[in-house]
């Protein structure tokens, strides 16, 4: 479709083909997004590429959000390629998995401050940077998880950092507000990434997912890719500060 004709944007947090950023990206292009990609380190540079290189999106090199002048240099290449741009996906989180597993309790301040900097502070890093790029309006997508909402097995240290996060939509929301720049998050359902593979007993939860959500199934990187063109999009043009749960409807029942 040409829901996404003429946008431009920028997405993080791409590591290989099962990544939600895949899932995304695939679904901007699909609606006739141009994208720019960036990668974390040497290692996910060799699958950030031939991913960008199927879908004709450029790769603005290397990012790690706990290195602010990565940050600066990635967006400056941005604006070298486009000068300005219209969307920005953030699908980015880290926590030790060694925390990720037993008691919340347990968590040690350096994982705890670690979690937060890369899986919530920096939404608010790049945002900053963007603001100044997203010189007609923009949208704003982050991920989040039901483990902010409500206790999950495993989740620990991540769902104090995704409350943190939803939060950060939120205020983020009214800031950016005044100049049409739009900020939104997908609660996303159990899906098997990398990231996940980390968590506790994650086959379990996803198990439980498809027996007990009231689609009886979990979702796919496709699934969220298309709810996520509708945030990137104009179709969207009213929504902000919102958290949309693309999880199958998990959310209404556990
Ligand atoms: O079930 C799931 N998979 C769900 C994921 C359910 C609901 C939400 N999410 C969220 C995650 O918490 C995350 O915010 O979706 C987002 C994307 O995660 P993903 O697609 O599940 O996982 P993955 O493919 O591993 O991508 C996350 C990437 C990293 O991958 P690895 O696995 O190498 O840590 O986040 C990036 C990195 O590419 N990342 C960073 N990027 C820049 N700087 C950093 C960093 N310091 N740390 C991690």
């Amino acid at each position: 479709s040409s829901l996404m004709a003429g946008k431009r944007g920028v997405i993080m947090g791409l590591a290989n083909n099962k990544s939600i950023a895949w899932g995304i990206a695939k679904a901007a292009r699909q609606h006739g997004a141009e994208i720019a990609l960036t990668y974390q380190g040497d290692a996910l540079k060799k699958r950030v590429e031939p991913l960008a290189a199927e879908l004709g999106a450029a790769v603005v090199g290397h990012c790690d959000v706990t290195d602010a002048s990565t940050i600066d240099a990635v967006f400056a290449e941005v604006e070298k390629l486009w000068g300005k741009i219209d969307f920005l996906v953030h699908a980015i989180a880290f926590s030790d998995k060694d925390e990720l597993t037993g008691r919340y309790l347990d968590t040690s301040e350096a994982n705890f401050t670690k979690s937060m900097l890369i899986s919530c502070y920096s939404l608010t890093a790049i945002a900053q940077r963007a603001e100044k790029l997203m010189t007609e309006g923009g949208a704003i997508l982050t991920l989040t998880y039901y483990g902010a909402e409500k206790w999950m097995p495993h989740y620990n240290v991540m769902g104090v950092a995704k409350a943190a996060l939803e939060a950060s939509v939120r205020y983020l929301a009214a800031d950016l507000g005044p100049q049409r720049i739009r900020v939104n998050a997908i609660s996303a359902g159990p899906i098997k990434t990398l990231a996940a593979s980390g968590i506790g007993d994650f086959r379990y939860i996803l198990k439980w997912n498809e027996y007990n959500s009231p689609m009886r199934r979990s979702v796919t990187i496709e699934d969220v890719g298309e709810s996520a063109a509708y945030f990137l999009s104009d179709m969207s043009k009213g929504v902000t500060g919102e958290v949309h749960h693309v999880d199958a409807g998990y959310h209404v029942v556990g």
